[in-house]
């Protein structure tokens, strides 16, 4: 929904919405043109719609009571229903489009101001900076916010992403190449909160490190460390740019042009790392996506160009399945500053095109080994799936397995760990991934004594063991997942029930407003009952109910056309995706 916006509704959403004109002003609070309980103007000529009748709707849901009035007039039923459904306490504060200011104070986050002033010093005194990111795309986003911010403050740092074949986060050797290189000064962005001996081997060098993470602490690095799960790393970067700035006592015009800058980065790393798109993270991400639609960064325009729908309307499923694919490409296929190269050629537009273009060709190469991949992996699963999966995939470069085991949870709706060799001989190196509910760094705590090394977040988990030890773990880790796996129901469920007749303009506008989606905040299914498909195109659909039609995208449901029943259709961003289908 844009500010300023004026909706006149569709006479046959009446029964559902109770206001006929809504507006919103430009401090992007919903205010009323009238009181629809007093003006004779709204309810003018309205006629009650029979068709709605007969499915059987009430005007008003009973949860209507658990929403201000104006939120509970301005969204229709559907959307009402789903956000009830979901918990959430304070819709206004949820829908209402935020402004920098509705971001928490940076120097709310513990040591942020000191770890600043620190930076700060560095600048001054003219230190050699190395910012160290990571090879995915929170790290490697997170150490361009950082470069931009220190550069801007007048520094020339150095950034580091290690290669996957390194290993995760800052280590040892990487520490002594640093410090040969006369580095006074260590920014780890995205990792470094568990990296407590590279950390003291750094400080015995001479290195002072100053720790930007979100991961889960284990056994927490004994330095300057910005830690919150509130954010990705990215985000957290952003954060710390903010109040660098801040510190170094920028002036305010300035402060929102680099948020504006950073907001981007964080936006793309927030929906593409594991952390709930809610709060804080949130605010971010739709701040960051409303500024990506009118960015001015040369790599960003064209990745936005190649990968989106509506390069001038990004939405989150763009970044998701678009933006950030093509990030993550380079650390898995080739080397994570391949990415970073697309951000840091300036206003150089051939050589971004050409950054771009390989991006682009990194991505459909990891598709195709994805895809090969996996197919061999599902030959080796036994058909009684146990309650948690544990693969070894000998063959399997390291740079898919997260991959990997996302395909496995979306398949067999179980949490699953892909292991491939390390190269270290005997040792294999792995990721996890989670379904709701199931908090994987804890379930691996239980198994602590199996692994060399292991670490991430709820719902993702990277770790590090002996070959030898995987028979074991496998056991281990089905036997731990047994009692959770019977309480948590897998199959994607409609929120609320959606009259094909409301998926009209002022419907999508509205759903604007929940956006983005992802982790936390799932894209809503709907279920659309008594409809038909009236036309089948490669992989789209289009459902016919009464006289409204909607495509929907096909992936995993098998579809003929003249099927009738009752559709689960997921409305994520501009796409409508078919999740399931009973025949009537
Ligand atoms: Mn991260």
């Amino acid at each position: 929904m844009t500010p300023g916006l004026s909706a006149t509704r569709n006479l046959s959403t009446w029964p559902y919405c109770l206001i006929v004109q809504v507006t919103f002003s430009l401090s992007l609070t919903p205010t009323w043109l009238c009181d629809p309980l007093t003006s004779d103007h709204p309810f003018d000529g309205i006629v009650y719609p029979r068709d709605n009748i007969a499915h059987g709707y009430m005007p008003i849901d009973s949860n209507i009571g658990r929403f201000s009035l104006e939120a509970a007039m301005f969204l229709c039923q559907p959307l009402l229903e789903v956000l009830a459904g979901r918990g959430i306490e304070d819709v206004d504060a949820f829908l209402k489009v935020p402004s920098w200011n509705d971001l928490p104070d940076p120097f709310s986050i513990p040591l942020i101001e000191k770890a600043a002033a620190r930076v700060l010093c560095a600048v001054r005194d003219r230190e050699r900076i190395v910012i160290h990111g990571d090879y995915d795309c929170d790290g490697i986003l997170g150490a361009h916010i950082l470069r931009s911010a220190l550069t801007g403050l007048g520094a020339a740092p150095r950034t580091y992403l290690p290669h996957r074949d390194e290993g995760y986060g800052l280590s040892s050797p990487a520490v002594h190449r640093f410090s040969c290189n006369g580095t006074d000064l260590l920014i780890t962005v995205d990792n470094g909160i568990n990296a407590r001996a590279a950390v003291r081997l750094a400080q015995r060098l001479g290195i002072d490190v100053v720790v930007i993470d979100h991961h889960r602490i284990q056994e927490q690095a004994e330095t300057t460390a910005v830690w919150s799960d509130a954010f990705c790393g990215a985000g957290l970067a952003a954060m710390f740019a903010w109040a660098l700035m801040l510190k170094a006592g920028w002036h305010a015009t300035k402060v929102e042009l680099l948020l504006s800058g950073c907001s981007q980065y964080a936006a793309i790393a927030s929906i593409a790392d594991c952390v709930p798109l809610l709060d804080s993270t949130r605010t971010l991400a739709r701040l960051g996506l409303a500024e990506l639609s009118r960015s001015k960064h040369k790599g960003l325009q064209q990745l936005l160009k190649t990968s989106c729908t509506d390069p001038s309307q990004p939405d989150s499923r763009d970044v998701a399945f678009g933006v950030a694919p093509r990030i993550n490409a380079a650390g898995r296929m080739a080397h994570p500053v391949e990415a970073l190269a697309v951000f840091e050629a300036g206003l150089d537009e051939e050589a971004v095109r050409q950054r771009v273009d390989r991006l682009n060709q990194l991505n459909r190469e990891r598709q195709c080994v994805v895809k090969a991949h996996f197919e061999e992996l599902i030959e080796s699963i036994a058909t009684d799936t146990p309650a948690g999966l544990v693969v070894y995939r000998e063959t399997s470069p390291k740079g898919i397995s997260g991959l990997l085991a996302s395909k496995c949870v979306e398949r067999y709706a179980v949490p699953s760990i892909v292991l491939v060799p390390s190269t270290t001989p005997g040792i294999v190196v792995g990721s996890g991934r989670s379904t709701p509910g199931i908090d994987l760094v804890e379930i691996l705590r239980l198994h602590a004594k199996l692994f060399l090394r292991f670490g991430g977040h709820a719902q993702a988990v990277g770790l590090t063991m002996a070959v030898e030890r995987i028979e074991e773990f496998r056991e281990k880790f089905a036997q731990s997942m047994e009692p959770m796996a019977r309480g948590s129901s897998q199959r994607l469920h409609a929120e609320a029930e959606l009259p094909l007749s409301f998926a009209n303009r002022h419907f999508f506008d509205q759903l604007l407003l929940l956006e983005p989606f992802g982790e936390g905040n799932r894209p809503p299914a709907f279920s659309i009952r008594m409809a038909e498909i009236v036309s089948v195109r490669n992989k789209w659909a289009r459902i016919r109910q009464g006289r409204s039609s909607v495509e929907v995208l096909c992936w995993d449901v098998p579809i003929t056309e003249q099927m009738k029943g009752d559709f689960i259709v997921e409305f994520y961003g501009k796409t409508r995706i078919l999740r399931g289908f009973t025949p009537r």
